[in-house]
Parts: structure tokens; C-alpha cells; sequence
């Protein structure tokens, strides 16, 4: 078979090597806070940008180099690239995937065309699934690429495009089963809108819980009993999108009765769309037990888009790795490099580099997160900084027994009280010794 990538399996040579074609870091088997590190980390890899995207941007088309891709539409083409994606994924030692249906099959004159061409590249990818023990993290579905879904799909104004939706969600639900698949994920790609003026919120809303409900009794008639995910991001592609942000999506499950089946797969470019900071949309998630997977990846401050880089930012990678840390790691989640190279790095070659650079970047974070957790310096601030709430009457607050009267009383016979300082440079400098 004709290999594509020029190199051998990426191998861990540590922190002294100058090969760019090895990890300096990321040593899969060594154990960090007593467990292996590609399964603290559970790296992923996204079908839709290692293997189809061209590299555009909003001003010009693609550059990338794709040598294996005849530029058909032909279910061959598609069975090509998943040995392409295979040797990929092989020589740099990532053991989950995550695709869109679109990205794997193509999408033919009909439904019944494009679900036959679906079956027969998912096929495939059991057959390698087996043969190299990789394993789906997440499937989903396309919803957004396709001139019907302008108006979004399970929010769209029109039922027929809605009923077409749900029999591509109800496909992709059955192949992502078929393939063992760990989860499953909404990313609400135009569930959203572009004006108020012609859109009735509360119908598109109610719309989409019930497409949720749907979704989950056709997982449970087939038996397909992972969590699904729902993936927020704020904007882009529709104006503003209902799946805004952690807390909304939070909300929206709540409200309609679907928390049960449902986690979040939170995005670090999604979040800073959204005006927050991952670990803060990591924080509201983990505290409502809702944390399910997470997308690698991060974005520019000076671009206002959805830049989708690989993530190198060590700062970053580690207040990850602190709220994975917390929450006692991924069970059926992971971490998916929903990244793309730059469009100057169009080279196959520049595949290897970037994921290398992420996975490196994750186990440093890792190694540097555990190492701050086990010196404890930092926990035993913020335990020490509520400690006034260990008290008697703290515990009766926050056990819901307290009335404004009893803190009234306690205040009157209470003197001012101290301000403490947060030290947050302190803690700053703190993090920064383990960097
Ligand atoms: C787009 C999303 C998308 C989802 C999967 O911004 O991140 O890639 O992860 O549909
Ligand atoms: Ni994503
Ligand atoms: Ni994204």
C-alpha cells in the first residue's frame, strides 16, 4: 500500500530532542498521578480537518496538498482515504477518531444514495477499527454544510428540512453504533439565527428539544447507550446561536428534561467566542456533573473568528488539565484536536507537525497540572480562602437551615469584618514555578 505520510511512527525521544519528528513530552505508557498518560489524555483525531479540509479561509480556497484524493464525489474516493487517515492516525499514535457523516461519505443525488455510500465507508472503518484497536470517540452528523440547512436543521422554520435532518441524525446515530462508537455529538452549526424579525425563538426552541427527545429514543431502541454531547459555540456560522455557551446549554436541558442523556463537549475556541475562558466554561460544566469530552483546539485574539489552532499554549493546556484533573479524568471522553493547520502549512508532513505540537502540549500540561495537585499549595489556598463557611453557622447556610434574621443577629454582634487579600499574583507566580 502506497504510504503518504514521510516518516515512521512518531516515537517519544524526551525534552533534549531537537527532532521535530518526535514527542518531547507526550510518552504514552509513563505513568503520571498513577496512570498512563494516553489515558489521562485520550487524544482524538477529527475526521472533517485531517482529512478534508482544504485549508481555505474567508478569502481564498484551499491550499492544502491531499495527493491521495482524486477531488470526486466517488464512494472509492472515500474508502481511499480512510487507509490515508489510518496511516495518519497509526504513525502518530492516536487511538480515537471523531467524524461528521458528510466528511466520511460523500453526500449523493438522495437520501437513500448517500445513507448506501455512508454504509459502505463505515464498513471500512470497522474493518480498520479492528485491525489497529482504534476506537470512535464521537460521530454526528453535518447539519450545516448543505444550502437546506441555511435555516438550521432542528431549529429550521421549515418541517420538511427538519424531518430530513432527523433522518440523517437517526443514520448517523446507527453507524456510530455500528462502529462502537464512545458518544455522540450535537454541534448546532445553524441552530440559531440571523434576525429576530423573521424568527419565532419559542417554537424553534421546543422544535429542537423535541428533535433531542427523538434522538434518544432512537438510541435507546437500537441500543446505542453512550452519552450524546452537545457542543456550544456562540456565533459563527449564524448570528447568534441557541447553544451559545455552557450555561445556556445547560439551561436548554434542563428546562426540556434531557440532562440525563446529555454532557457538554466544550471547545476552547468556542469558549472565547463566547467572551469566556475555557476553564471557566470547564468550571460551569464539571460543577453541574455535565462535563462529557473536549475539543483541543484555540484561537487567535486577534482574529475574531473560529480559527480552530492546534492548541500550543502551555498556560492553557494546563488549566485544562486542572479541571480534567478535578473531575477524575474523561470516561467516555477524550480530548479531539478540532484544529486545523494554518493555510501556509498545506503539506501532509504539516499534519504530523501539528499534532505533535498539541500532544506535547497537552502532556506538559498534564505532567505540570498533576505536579501543582500534588503539591497542594494551591488547593489549600482556595480551601483556607471559604473556610469561614466550615463554622457552624457557615455549614447551616450552605445546608439551606439559615434565615436572614439568625445572620442579621450574628452580624450585629459581629465586628466589621477583615478584608483578606485574594493573592491572586501570588498564586500567578505560584502556577508559574510549575511551568
Ligand atoms: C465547529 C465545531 C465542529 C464540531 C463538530 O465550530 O467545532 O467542528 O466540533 O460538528
Ligand atoms: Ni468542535
Ligand atoms: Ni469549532
Amino acid at each position: 500500500m502506497i504510504q503518504y505520510f514521510d516518516c515512521d511512527k512518531i516515537g517519544y525521544e524526551g525534552p533534549s530532542s531537537k527532532n521535530p519528528l518526535a514527542f518531547k513530552h507526550y510518552n504514552p505508557d509513563e505513568l503520571v498521578a498513577g496512570k498512563p498518560m494516553k489515558d489521562h489524555l485520550r487524544f482524538a483525531a477529527p475526521y472533517w480537518h485531517v482529512m478534508r479540509n482544504v485549508l481555505g479561509d474567508p478569502f481564498g480556497g484551499g491550499t492544502a496538498l491531499m495527493p491521495w484524493d482524486d477531488g470526486s464525489d466517488s464512494i472509492e474516493n472515500a474508502l481511499n482515504r480512510v487507509d490515508v487517515f489510518f496511516e495518519f492516525l497509526q504513525k502518530i499514535g492516536i487511538e480515537f477518531y471523531c467524524w461528521h457523516d458528510r466528511d466520511i461519505a460523500p453526500e449523493l443525488g438522495d437520501l437513500a444514495k448517500s445513507n448506501e455510500a455512508l454504509d459502505a465507508v463505515v464498513a471500512k472503518l470497522k474493518e480498520k477499527q479492528t485491525e489497529t484497536g482504534v476506537q470512535l470517540l464521537w460521530g454526528t452528523a453535518c447539519l450545516f454544510s448543505h444550502p437546506r440547512y441555511a435555516h438550521g436543521a432542528a431549529t429550521s422554520p421549515d418541517m420538511n428540512v427538519y424531518a430530513y435532518a432527523a433522518a440523517q441524525v437517526k443514520k448517523a446515530i446507527s453507524c456510530t453504533k455500528e462502529l462502537d462508537g464512545l458518544g455522540y455529538t450535537f454541534w448546532g452549526g445553524r441552530e440559531g439565527y440571523a434576525t429576530l424579525l423573521n424568527t419565532n425563538m419559542k417554537r424553534e426552541l421546543d422544535h429542537q428539544a423535541a428533535f433531542l427527545h427523538m434522538a434518544v429514543d432512537h438510541a435507546n431502541e437500537i441500543g446505542f447507550d453512550g452519552p450524546f454531547y452537545i457542543e456550544p459555540k456562540p456565533r459563527e456560522p449564524s448570528t447568534h446561536q441557541y447553544d451559545s455557551d455552557a450555561a445556556a446549554c445547560l439551561n436548554f436541558l434542563r428546562e426540556y428534561g434531557l440532562m440525563d442523556r446529555f454532557r457538554l463537549n466544550l471547545e476552547t475556541n468556542h469558549a472565547t467566542l463566547a467572551g469566556h475562558t475555557m476553564e471557566h466554561e470547564l468550571t460551569v460544566a464539571i460543577n453541574a456533573g455535565m462535563l462529557g469530552s473536549i475539543d483541543a483546539n484555540r484561537g487567535d485574539t486577534l482574529i475574531g473568528w473560529d480559527t480552530d489552532q492546534f492548541p500550543t499554549d502551555i498556560y492553557g493546556t494546563t488549566q485544562v488539565m486542572l479541571k480534567v484533573l478535578e473531575m477524575g479524568g474523561f470516561t467516555t471522553g477524550g480530548l479531539n484536536f478540532d484544529a486545523k493547520r494554518r493555510r501556509e502549512s498545506h503539506e501532509p508532513m504539516d499534519l504530523m507537525y501539528a499534532h505533535i505540537g498539541g500532544m506535547d502540549a497537552f502532556a506538559r500540561g498534564l505532567k505540570i497540572a498533576a505536579a501543582i495537585r500534588e503539591d497542594g499549595r494551591l488547593a489549600n489556598f482556595v480551601k483556607e480562602r471559604y473556610s469561614s463557611f466550615d463554622s457552624e453557622l457557615g455549614r447551616k447556610i450552605e445546608a439551606g437551615k439559615c434565615s436572614f434574621s439568625e445572620l442579621e443577629q450574628f452580624a450585629l454582634g459581629n465586628s466589621e469584618p477583615l478584608l483578606k487579600s485574594g493573592r491572586q499574583e501570588m498564586l500567578e507566580n505560584l502556577v508559574n514555578e510549575f511551568l
